[in-house]
């Protein structure tokens, strides 16, 4: 924890009357419970007004998370704030359309844990060691010795959750685990949590999931897998693109896989790709052979032509990586 920027904050609090926090456009759980616990924090501890500000509508699965004293930032489009606080935002795009209010606050802090932050505030808390926002909003609180109830607790304890994959991803540190521990220690429904997060796949996306996932086809001795989602597919389950989320990752977990795809339609002869693969072998360079790119083990490309082009060509790119 940067105690010093951490300082410089409670300072600006101690000073001013009014702050908004804004979450990011398609918000996930870090996002939403990073600003919720936050919100709750500075109303406990300061004297200054706290507007709590959605970007975007909140997903289903975050839906059980209580969001009753926030607002569209459309609403707040006429008001002005002392200072602007963003949260779990690499940079100011990620607000979408909520962009439009920052020209109305007098300063901005930024306060996230992606490594590509380019620290934009007046006052900057980016530590990227941090599992997520919420969990260095933990260390936050402890640094300026803010007291956790059960409702920042729960909100707290949401964002680590989903920003670790339930503590599963190399993200999660010893850190992570004590801050959750003493989260734990203060009593909300974490089965209720755990239920939203983890086990409420809805059931049409489960249906397109099973259909796609007999459709896998392997080569190379099932060293490569995947498959095609058109937009038949998904119009068949009342499903969107989101409700692809983990096909991919399905596939890279399958014992033999070195790299698994999945080409989705996206218009007509217009194809994207997402690839994923195990350490050390890469997908950058082969998303970047059709011009895409992303990181080194799970990254992305697009294609124009036929679905049968697509696939021969990517499936024998991957097999050269392998
Ligand atoms: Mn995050």
């Amino acid at each position: 924890m940067n105690k010093r920027e951490a300082h410089r904050l409670h300072e600006k609090l101690s000073r001013i009357d009014t702050v908004c926090i804004v979450s990011h456009a398609h918000p996930d759980g870090d996002s939403l419970g990073s600003l919720l616990g936050l919100a709750a924090l500075i109303e406990n501890h300061y004297h200054c007004e706290v507007e709590r500000v959605l970007s975007d509508s909140t997903p289903f699965r975050y839906a059980f998370m209580d969001t009753t004293k926030a607002v569209p930032y459309e609403a707040c489009l006429e008001k002005t704030y002392d200072c602007c606080i963003l949260v779990d935002c690499s940079d100011e795009d990620r607000l979408g359309d909520a962009k439009r209010l920052l020209p109305q606050a007098k300063a901005l802090i930024n306060i996230d844990h992606h490594r590509s932050n380019q620290s934009f505030g007046a006052i900057n808390l980016v530590e990227a060691d941090c599992s997520s926002t919420g969990e260095l909003i933990y260390h936050l609180a402890k640094c300026l010795d803010w007291q956790i109830n059960s409702e920042i607790a729960s909100a707290l304890y949401v964002a680590i959750a989903t920003d670790t994959g339930s503590f599963q991803y190399s993200n999660t540190t010893q850190r992570t685990h004590l801050a959750a521990a003493e989260l734990l220690s203060h009593p909300f429904e974490v089965d209720l949590v755990r239920e939203r997060l983890f086990q409420s796949e809805p059931l049409n996306k489960a249906k397109l999931f099973i259909t796609l996932v007999q459709s896998i086809a392997f080569t190379s001795e099932g060293k490569v897998g995947g498959c095609s989602v058109t937009q038949k597919d998904l119009d068949q389950f009342q499903a969107s693109y989101e409700d692809l989320d983990g096909v991919v990752e399905f596939v890279r977990n399958i014992e033999t896989i070195r790299i698994s795809y999945l080409i989705k339609e996206v218009g007509e002869n217009e194809f994207r790709a997402s690839l994923r693969s195990k350490p050390p072998t890469r997908v950058d360079k082969i998303a970047q052979q059709f011009g895409g790119g992303g990181h080194a083990y799970a990254a992305g490309c697009s294609f124009t032509g036929s679905l049968v082009q697509f696939q021969e060509q990517l499936i024998r790119a991957c097999e050269e990586n392998i």
